[in-house]
């Protein structure tokens, strides 16, 4: 590759260098609104396009469309066949959307890419027979979806594809050898878990056939009813960070050891159905890929009126004591959503001040500003505020993702069922976008990428065109993203890494080394970014693996 790249760049001249730049519609700038903006520190909040579905799930596919999946139930958009769809392709360039048929009934599932770019979409619940549609019983399906740019991908659905239990909200997260951890769950759609129906095992995905279902004790009775949808992140050292309740440990999921069992998290359950939400911190080669969580929100009780939490709580695994060291949230908040930004800062919008999880109108009073955490700042500076709102309540059922182009989409919001577009808080279609104060800097101007590698080796160095603004002192990032697989304040899989890097002295290229070992960003796809005083590129699709 590295030869490869010295070659390639020895032929390199000019008027190729301009061509790039006039193709790009960066060039002449993100910031469009003028030297007056209030943008450059609020950023902004525009609806525009529907989902079609009610946007339960949400994964991106690609750079351009977003897979959404919801429960077999009613919706707006409907097959030809005249029955209601539960699953959507959306396109970020024109917010329109391609309906998708599927078999099984995927409410409250989860997912996660395979290694080879294979979205899995695993559990779920009864079978419906109401509105048209014959959905039949999800609870062990394991789905298939192939990503597609041209408008012909759909869902695969084999009967011989099972899961060993049933799974209703359980966890999945993509592993360094390219497959993946299915977690938990109950057998039952339900609103509280209990005993008769909890699933406290672990299986993966494809199956290993030695290791079968794999009893797992920390999902019975020191988590319950706490523990549907447990957290759960890969580390660097290649254990698993696993957090229900308010408790955590380290597990070696190979080996079926807890490590280490890590301190109670202070104050109220952070799981489903109080629902607080939770980020793995961007994974840094200056402090050797320390992990970091940071846990965020929650409420009170299960009941209609009970406060939401306003705190977060973040703990570092790597030190010789790991603690809990407790913060603010800002606004309180249950149902919270956590995205990595495209510079690394976390983004936290969507959910609510009081109620729990669930339908019926147990969720209230919408917290309608986004903060945005900045985990490198220290204690007391890290929460920017002063942010674009919105004016649309989105609650339980709600996702967020973090864009190519370094938006953040929003969705979703259903906690009526069946779906209800006249209730007070009403089934939502309607599609966000929150454009953080970073694309509207007016210098220095937007990095800009060419030429990248489309497929990188672990540890590989490659070598590719930049632009960057000349006027601005050096202050560039090199960092890598995995959106993730969003659903119920989960983003399973969600992970940033910074990348080791090194700018020519012409300032027209930049070597970028890849993330050395899988454990720090299993393999598969993600999104490149360069950040030059804080303001990010547009993300450039990178597949990194094992082997050319
Ligand atoms: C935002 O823009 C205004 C107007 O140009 C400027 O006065 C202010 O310093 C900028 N703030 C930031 C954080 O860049
Ligand atoms: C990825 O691997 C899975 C499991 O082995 C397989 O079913 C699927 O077809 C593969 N996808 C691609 C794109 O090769
Ligand atoms: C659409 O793209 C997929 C790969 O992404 C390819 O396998 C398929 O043949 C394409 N179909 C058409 C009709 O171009
Ligand atoms: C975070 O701060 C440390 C210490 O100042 C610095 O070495 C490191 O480069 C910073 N990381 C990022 C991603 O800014
Ligand atoms: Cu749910």
């Amino acid at each position: 590759m590295i030869l490869f790249t010295f070659l390639w760049l020895s032929s390199f001249s000019l008027p190729i260098f301009a061509q790039f730049l006039s193709d790009n519609p960066f060039v002449s700038s993100s910031f469009s609104n003028g030297p007056d903006s209030t943008f450059n520190t609020s950023g902004t909040m525009i609806q525009t396009g529907r989902t079609g579905v009610t946007a339960m799930h949400a994964v991106l596919l690609n750079e351009n469309n977003i897979l959404i999946i919801d429960k077999a139930e009613w919706n707006e958009a409907q097959l030809d066949s005249g029955v209601s769809a539960y699953s959507c392709e959306y396109h970020i360039d024109t917010n329109t959307y391609r309906t998708l048929a599927l078999q099984t009934n995927t409410f409250c599932s989860a997912g996660g890419f395979l290694g080879n770019g294979t979205m899995i979409s695993t559990g779920g619940a009864e079978g419906v027979g109401k509105w048209g549609l014959k959905a039949k019983k999800g609870h062990q399906a394991v789905r298939h979806f192939e990503p597609c740019l041209n408008n012909t991908c759909e869902w695969q659905e084999y009967s011989a594809n099972r899961m060993t239990n049933d799974r209703w909200y359980p966890t999945v997260e993509q592993l360094p050898t390219g497959d993946l951890l299915i977690l938990g769950g109950s057998t039952v759609g339900t609103k509280v878990n209990r005993d008769e129906i909890n699933v406290p095992s672990y299986e993966f995905w494809p199956p290993r056939p030695s290791r079968g279902k794999v009893h797992f004790p920390f999902l019975e009775a020191t988590t319950m009813p706490y523990n549907l949808y447990p957290f759960v992140f890969l580390l660097p050292n290649g254990h698993l960070f696993i957090f229900a309740s308010t408790k955590s440990i380290i597990f070696d999921y190979e080996n079926n050891v807890v490590v280490k069992e890590l301190p109670d998290l202070p104050g109220v359950p952070r799981s489903y159905p109080l629902t607080g939400g939770a980020v793995l911190l961007p994974l840094d080669p200056a402090n050797d890929y320390q992990a970091e969580i940071l846990i965020c929100g929650g409420s009170e009780r299960m009941n209609a009126n009970s406060k939401a939490d306003a705190t977060c709580g973040r703990i570092n695994l790597d030190a010789p004591t790991p603690r809990w060291e407790m913060d603010t949230f800002v606004y309180p908040r249950l149902m919270p959503d956590g995205v990595l930004l495209a510079d690394g800062s976390v983004a936290w919008v969507n959910g609510c001040q009081r109620g729990w999880a669930g339908y019926k109108q147990r969720n209230h009073d919408p917290t309608f500003t986004p903060v945005i955490y900045h985990p490198n700042h220290s204690l007391k500076h890290r929460w920017q505020t002063g942010l674009a709102e919105t004016t649309i309540a989105r609650m339980y059922h709600s996702v967020a993702l973090t864009l190519p182009d370094g938006r953040v989409w929003i969705a979703g919001s259903n906690n009526n069922d069946p779906p209800d577009v006249n209730a007070e808080y009403p089934t939502e279609f309607r599609v966000e976008y929150f454009s953080p104060p970073y694309l509207y800097q007016p210098s220095p101007a937007r990095p800009l990428l060419s030429h990248v590698p489309p497929r990188w080796v672990y540890g590989a160095t490659v070598e590719f065109l930049v632009h960057l603004d000349a006027a601005h002192d050096e202050d560039i990032k090199v960092g890598l993203l995995r959106t993730g697989f969003s659903t119920h304040s989960l983003h399973m899989s969600q992970r940033y890494v910074f990348l080791e890097h090194t700018v020519a002295p012409h300032r027209q290229s930049i070597h970028v080394t890849a993330p050395p070992r899988p454990t720090l960003f299993p393999p598969g796809k993600g999104f490149l970014y360069i950040i030059h005083g804080g303001v990010p590129s547009k993300g450039v699709e990178v597949d990194i693996q094992l082997s050319e």
